[in-house]
């Protein structure tokens, strides 16, 4: 039995959740577990997808490594899926949503190419590539970018977190505006110290 809960921070690329889980970290002293950054150490990758053009995690390798810890409770979960937690190891899904997608798209569109490329190629080299391999990564990152934006408007994330989890523990919190950050750790900051009056023994 955990004495802290476990969050999911979750949401379309850009939406806010690393401002979010940054910021709930130091209001409530929970560990921000960033997937991305764990799958990286851990070498949790499964293959690339040449299509995708991006690595593609072993959830089970993921699962397995972040495990024990997890089941300690206290954990922010940082990533943009959800459906891969078994249900018993959360207590509340947050799912971070920018619905203007002129700002989502202006906060995607300023992320520097090379952050959507395959890891080997680093910011230098793509300084020599030609102009054509050029274009060819930034037509990438603009079809990229839209596939961002139809998963933003329809939904998609706040879809999977209903169907992989009680709707009771699925929140829906909008990261548009300055203060946004702000209001949502308090009230997410809120129900973590609740949760923890309500489970004390
Ligand atoms: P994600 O982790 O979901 O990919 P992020 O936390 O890196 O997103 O945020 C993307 C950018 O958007 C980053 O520059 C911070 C900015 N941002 C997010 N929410 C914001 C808000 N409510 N007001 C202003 N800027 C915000």
């Amino acid at each position: 039995m955990r004495s802290s809960p476990n969050v999911i921070v979750t949401g379309t690329p850009g939406v806010g959740k690393t401002v979010h889980c940054e910021q709930l970290a130091q209001d409530t002293g929970l560990k921000h577990l960033s997937v991305n950054q764990v799958a990286k150490d851990r070498d949790c990758y499964e293959e690339y997808d040449e299509e995708r053009k991006s690595w593609v995690v072993d959830e089970d390798k993921l699962l397995d490594a972040i495990e024990d810890d997890v089941l300690q409770g206290g954990y922010i979960i940082d990533w943009h899926a959800c459906d891969l937690f078994p249900k018993s190891w959360i207590d509340l899904v947050v799912v971070v949503r920018c619905p203007e997608t002129s700002i989502l798209y202006d906060r995607l569109a300023s992320r520097h190419v090379p952050i959507l490329l395959p890891f080997f190629l680093s910011p230098s080299k793509l300084d020599t590539l030609s102009p054509n391999a050029h274009a060819c990564f930034r037509g990438y990152h603009e079809e990229k970018l839209q596939e961002n934006l139809d998963a933003e408007i329809f939904g998609v994330l706040l879809e999977e977190a209903r169907e992989a989890f009680d709707e009771e523990i699925v929140v829906e919190l909008n990261s548009e505006k300055d203060g946004d950050v702000d209001s949502n750790c308090t009230r997410i900051a809120e129900w973590v110290e609740n949760w923890k009056k309500q489970h004390a023994e």
